[in-house]
């Protein structure tokens, strides 16, 4: 054993031990014990997700949720995974999900606690039947009301405590603000812990990627088809440089990658979109506010085009809205075009 109490062995430092040595030591120690349950939530759905056909939860529920979305069998299973994790630690006091129509209130028979999550629990399931990336994303947030409501959920992402998301790819990772910068854990198979292999991760500031779904080009709005039309141009046009183009079909695959090397993420509103009364595709409460969070926190923002999606106070649990977020100069061109 060395001084520093370290054996030989002992490298890795697991994400509990992270937790409780960092600077997420700022998260309380019931903070910690609810990101556990998350960990374990998440590594029972990877263990799902990767054992496919064979663990026999691919395919389609027949069912659709709230959204209108046909539910895949593993949208419900990683949705009463992640209720069955969480919901006797003591730290919860009620749970909001894409797959649920209205909260889940802790049941009596478990101790209740501060904080409230809200979570998409197989984000991008349409990528699960043709073995593409997929993910969960989630975010803490505290209410004094020991039996909460809808209402209760109704924050703005300023008042996140903490947001991730576990991406369920090559390998899985689960990346985490508590509010002090942004870090990485992948999964040890090995051993079933997640270990910090990507710490304080940062985004840089310009990119020569995005990432929208061009086949709605025809209905996007002026500011958005100006910006990718200038994209489109390379290097004989207004940017005087070549871009590139990925669109995973899950968020929590395309942030990921944005993370790591730059690039702008886009699902704005659109005239389609509009017409049949939605501001956007994408969920204000578990999708665009944690991953506005960890944006922000990797050094990154995140706008709806024309207001910070961490400011935006919602009005319901389901509610949409426009989703521009990545590397600051590119969304900083898109916020100026909505001007
Ligand atoms: P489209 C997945 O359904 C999701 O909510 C996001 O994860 C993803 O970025 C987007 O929708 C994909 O939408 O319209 O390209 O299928």
């Amino acid at each position: 054993m060395r001084p520093d109490g370290n054996s030989i062995m002992n490298q890795q430092v697991t994400l509990t031990r992270h937790i409780i040595e960092s600077e997420h030591a700022n998260a309380s120690a019931e903070l910690g014990s609810l990101l556990n349950d998350v960990a374990t939530a998440c590594k029972k759905i990877s263990n799902l997700v990767n054992r496919g056909a064979m663990a026999g939860v691919l395919g389609a529920a027949g069912s659709e949720n709230i959204q209108g979305e046909d539910q895949k069998k593993l949208d419900i299973i990683s949705n009463d995974v992640f209720i069955d994790c969480l919901q006797w630690g003591g730290h919860l006091a009620g749970m909001a999900s894409e797959e649920m129509d209205s909260m889940y209130p802790i049941p009596e028979n478990f101790a209740r606690g501060k904080y409230l999550i809200t979570f998409d629990p197989l984000d991008g399931s349409s990528n699960i039947d043709v073995n593409g990336a997929v993910g969960t994303i989630f975010s803490v947030m505290e209410t004094a009301d020991p039996n909460p409501a809808d209402s209760s959920f109704l924050q703005p992402g300023t008042r996140q405590v903490c947001a991730g998301y576990c991406l369920y790819s090559s390998a899985t990772m689960l990346v985490l603000t508590t509010g002090q910068g942004v870090d990485g854990f992948t999964l040890d198979n090995s051993v079933g812990e997640f270990v910090l292999t990507h710490p304080a991760i940062t985004i840089p500031k310009t990119t020569n990627e995005f990432s929208i779904n061009a086949a709605y080009q025809r209905h996007w709005f002026s500011p958005v088809k100006r910006y990718v039309d200038e994209l489109l141009a390379g290097s004989t046009g207004p940017r005087k440089a070549d871009f590139n183009m990925r669109w995973a079909g899950a968020m929590v695959g395309d942030v990921h990658r944005i993370l790591s090397r730059g690039g702008i993420f886009m699902y704005p509103s659109d005239e389609k979109l509009a017409a049949s009364g939605k501001s956007g595709k994408l969920r204000l409460l578990y999708e665009a506010s944690p991953m506005a969070f960890i944006m922000e926190q990797a050094g990154g923002l995140a706008s709806t085009g024309t207001e910070r999606i961490m400011d935006i106070m919602p009005a319901e649990l389901h509610q949409r809205v426009p989703v521009i977020m990545g590397s600051t100069e590119e969304v900083e061109r898109v916020v100026s075009y909505h001007g």
